[in-house]
C-alpha cells in the first residue's frame, strides 16, 4: 500500500534509443494506457532522452526517435490532455535532482546493477559515467514527481528497488519523511518479452538483429515473416503451463499471444494446446497485425506533423514543471541550499 500522504501519481519512461519494440509496448506502454484510463492516478509519461545518451546516439536519430516515441505513446492510447507527456531534457529538475541523488547513492549500489554489468560488459573502464549513474537519474525521474507507482517491465525491478533505497537514505540522512517509497507495477502476461531468435535474451530495440524483435513500425509482411521465422521447438503446444517448462521460445510466443489478446497464458493454452507451431504461428501473426497495424498507421500520421508533436512536448513540460519545481526547491531547502530572493 502506498502512503496516503502522497497524491497517487504514476511516472514511467522509455528511452528514445531506437524504434519502439513489441517488448516496450506489451511490457510498458499498454500498462501506461491502462493506468491512465482506470483513473485514480495522475499520470506522467516520459521520453528519457538524457538516459538515452548514456550510450552513443546519433543526434539526428535521437531527435527522430524521440518524436517517434511520442507518436507511439499517443497512437497506443496515451492522451496528452489526460496524461502529462514530456521529454526529460525539457524538465531540468530531473537532472538537478539527479545530481543530489548522485551524492546520496553509493558506488557499491551502482556497481551491483545488472543493467550496468550487461551494458558496460567487460569494457567498463570505457563506459560513460552517465551509464554508471543511470539508476540515480532514474530515481530522480520518479521522485521529482513524488510518484507513488511506476509501471515497468521485469528488467527494471532492480532499479526500482534502488529508487526506494535512495528515497529511504535521503529521508534517513536528512531526518525527513519527504520522498515516498514508490511501488513498482509489474503486471500482465508479457512483463518480459524475449528475443524471437533466442528465448533466453530480452527483446531489445538495440539488438543487432532486426529479426529478433517486432518493431512497432513493422508492416504486416515484416511481422508475419519475423513470427514465421521465430525460433521454436518441434513439439506441439501443451494444454497446460507446466508443459512450457524448459521451452523458453514456446513460452515467449504464448505469452505474446496472451498479452496481445488480453488473456492469460493458461487461457491461450486451453484453446491452442495440441496444435503445432505451423498452425499457431499464423494465428499469432494475424493477431499481431490486427493489434499493431492501427497503431503503426496512427504513428505514421502523427509523424507527418512533427511540429504538433513538439507542441505537445512543450506543453507537457510546462505542466510537469508545475509539479517538479516546488519538489526540487523543497529538496534544496532540506539539503541547505540558499534560495534566491526577490531583487
Ligand atoms: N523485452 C521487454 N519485455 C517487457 N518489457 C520491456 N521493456 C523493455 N524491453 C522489454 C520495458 O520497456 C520500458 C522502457 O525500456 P527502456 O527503453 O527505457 O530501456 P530498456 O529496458 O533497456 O529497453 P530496450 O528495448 O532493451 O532498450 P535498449 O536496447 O536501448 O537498452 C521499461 O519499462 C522496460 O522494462
Amino acid at each position: 500500500m502506498s502512503d496516503p500522504k502522497f497524491t497517487p501519481r504514476v511516472f514511467s519512461g522509455i528511452q528514445p534509443s531506437g524504434g519502439l519494440t513489441l517488448g516496450n509496448y506489451l511490457g510498458a506502454i499498454k500498462r501506461f494506457v491502462d493506468m491512465q484510463d482506470q483513473g485514480g492516478f495522475e499520470t506522467v509519461y516520459c521520453m528519457v532522452d538524457l538516459h538515452a545518451i548514456t550510450v552513443w546516439q546519433d543526434p539526428a536519430d535521437l531527435t527522430k526517435n524521440t518524436r517517434e516515441l511520442c507518436a507511439g505513446f499517443i497512437a497506443s492510447g496515451i492522451d496528452p490532455e489526460k496524461s502529462i507527456l514530456i521529454n526529460q531534457s525539457q524538465v531540468p529538475e530531473h537532472a538537478q535532482l539527479g545530481w543530489v541523488f548522485n551524492c546520496v547513492a553509493r558506488m557499491g549500489w551502482m556497481g551491483r546493477m545488472t543493467q550496468w554489468k550487461d551494458k558496460a560488459g567487460k569494457n567498463s573502464e570505457n563506459a560513460s559515467l552517465g551509464l554508471f549513474g543511470y539508476p540515480a537519474l532514474m530515481a530522480a525521474d520518479i521522485l521529482v514527481y513524488h510518484a507513488t507507482h511506476v509501471p515497468v517491465g521485469e528488467d527494471q525491478k532492480q532499479h526500482l528497488e534502488l529508487t526506494r533505497d535512495i528515497a529511504a537514505k535521503f529521508n534517513h540522512d536528512y531526518k525527513v519523511d519527504f520522498f515516498p517509497l514508490t511501488e513498482p507495477v509489474i503486471e500482465g502476461a508479457a512483463t518480459r518479452v524475449m528475443s524471437l531468435r533466442d528465448g533466453s535474451k530480452k527483446m531489445s530495440k538495440s539488438d543487432p538483429s532486426d529479426m529478433a524483435r517486432i518493431n512497432m513500425t513493422d508492416d504486416a509482411d515484416a511481422i508475419a515473416k519475423k513470427i514465421r521465422k521465430a525460433k521454436t521447438d518441434p513439439e506441439a503446444l501443451p494444454s497446460e503451463i507446466k508443459g512450457l517448462e524448459g521451452r523458453p521460445e514456446a513460452r515467449n510466443l504464448v505469452n505474446i499471444y496472451a498479452a496481445l489478446n488480453d488473456q492469460s497464458a493458461e487461457e491461450v493454452l486451453r484453446d491452442v494446446g495440441g496444435r503445432q507451431f505451423g498452425e499457431f504461428k499464423p494465428m499469432l501473426a494475424d493477431l499481431a497485425v490486427a493489434k499493431l497495424a492501427p497503431i503503426s498507421g496512427e504513428m505514421a500520421r502523427l509523424m507527418a506533423a512533427p511540429d504538433e508533436i513538439d507542441r505537445i512536448l512543450t506543453r507537457g513540460a510546462e505542466r510537469a514543471r508545475a509539479i517538479t519545481a516546488p519538489i526540487l526547491r523543497k529538496t534544496y531547502d532540506i539539503v541547505g541550499m540558499v534560495p534566491p530572493v526577490a531583487l
